[in-house]
């Protein structure tokens, strides 16, 4: 999973994305402005795993992963005249999910480009430059769709993919030209495919994070009008997470209790993203390795097989399957067996969030 972290210049993009990563890149009270990005993986915060590996005690213990991209180098008339600059369009194309961090604390000492602190204005503003990208990407895209028909340079086959695109990208254009972004648009799966490979901006979930500086407001509602499907919001003392996320564990614990800070920042907008992208966790276990894995939630059996190896999924005959709470109330694999709470199941199950799966295949 990747998720790109955008937002105006000086916006507190590098700062979020410090917190989320326990990262120490410099925050500068001066945006460069320049396009420059920072990478970073991030373990997927999960008691559960903590809890399996005490149980089973193995040589390994991996954490599913999550990828932040700091992007920097958006701001105000970017989105218009032909859209972004390509490298930099495709830097948050690449993302399965968008962070978009909107300032909304005062501090004289740190300058806003919009010389006002505005958090509603904001989130527009950075809004509407990515849909005027969109719209130059698919009025690019339909252009060249018309020309290869007219010209009838495509193969039969490949016409008729053509035609369905251009059908879309049509019910794409006036709902651009509107103002709205394409994440509102109830698209089918087919759908989703015919545009994965355009790099459009406003199709991704979006989770829109608040820096509300060190006042300790945690409803977004207050702050923000931003209704939209595939969104979600978020506050974060961004400042303050970020020292947090530089502690050892310990005092980071304390310094929340003191805070009256629930959940860090870091498992929050991971939780958040999980979420928004509608994916979830299932384990493997054993003396080698415990092991998380994150799956669509809906996925079934052979599709988590999939997840770990294509020969899992190519070989499958069984999976053995057992929820997280019932292995955990058995104090361990035998038992759990003992009193019958392994199942088997085929290839259609429905993976449920926190299953204990271990896969049965042959290859041959
Ligand atoms: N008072 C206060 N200042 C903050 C907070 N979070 C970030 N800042 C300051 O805001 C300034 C800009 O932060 P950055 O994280 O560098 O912003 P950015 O969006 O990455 O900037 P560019 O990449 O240059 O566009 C820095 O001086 C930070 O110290 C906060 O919670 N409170
Ligand atoms: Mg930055």
């Amino acid at each position: 999973m990747q998720i790109g972290i955008i937002g105006l210049p000086n916006s507190t993009k590098t700062t979020i994305f410090n917190a989320l990563t326990r990262g120490q890149i410099e925050t500068e009270a001066y945006s460069s402005g320049k396009l420059e990005i920072h990478t970073a993986m991030v373990d997927v915060p999960d008691p559960r795993v903590d809890i399996l590996s005490k149980m089973f005690n193995p040589r390994k213990t991996t954490r599913a992963q999550v990828q932040y991209n700091d992007i920097a180098g958006l701001q105000r008339g970017i989105g218009e005249k032909g859209g972004l600059d390509g490298t930099l369009l495709n830097q948050i194309a690449q993302n399965d999910a968008l962070l978009h961090v909107v300032r909304a604390f005062e501090d004289e000492t740190v300058p806003h480009i919009e010389e006002t602190v505005d958090p509603q204005r904001d989130l527009e503003i950075l809004d509407t430059e990515l849909i005027l990208s969109d719209l130059a990407v698919v009025e690019r895209r339909l252009e060249r769709l018309q020309t290869a028909r007219a010209k009838r340079i495509s193969a039969p086959a490949e016409r008729d993919a053509q035609l369905k695109e251009q059908t879309l990208l049509q019910r794409f254009k006036p709902h651009l030209e509107n103002g709205l972004p394409l994440r509102d648009l109830e698209l089918s799966d087919d759908e989703a495919r015919l545009v994965k490979n355009l790099a459009l901006t406003t199709i991704k979930p979006q989770l829109v994070v608040l820096n509300v500086g060190d006042r300790a407001i945690t409803d977004p509602a207050t702050i923000v009008r931003y209704d939209h499907k595939k969104t979600l919001l978020a506050t974060l003392q961004g400042k303050l997470e970020m020292e947090i996320a530089q502690m050892s564990s310990e005092d980071a614990r304390a310094f929340l209790a003191e805070y009256g800070i629930t959940e860090a920042g870091l498992a929050k907008v991971i939780r958040l993203s999980y979420t928004l992208l509608g994916l979830q966790a299932f384990f493997t276990v054993g003396d080698d390795e415990v092991r998380a894995w994150t799956i669509p939630v809906g996925a079934t059996a052979v599709d988590a097989a999939g997840a770990i190896h294509t020969d899992l999924a190519r070989g499958f005959i069984r999976a053995e399957v057992i929820a997280y709470a019932d292995l955990i109330a058995s104090g361990s694999l035998a038992q759990a067996r003992q009193r019958g709470l392994l199942r088997l199941e085929g290839k259609e199950y429905i993976v449920q969030d926190g299953d204990v799966i271990s896969i049965r295949f042959n290859v041959s």
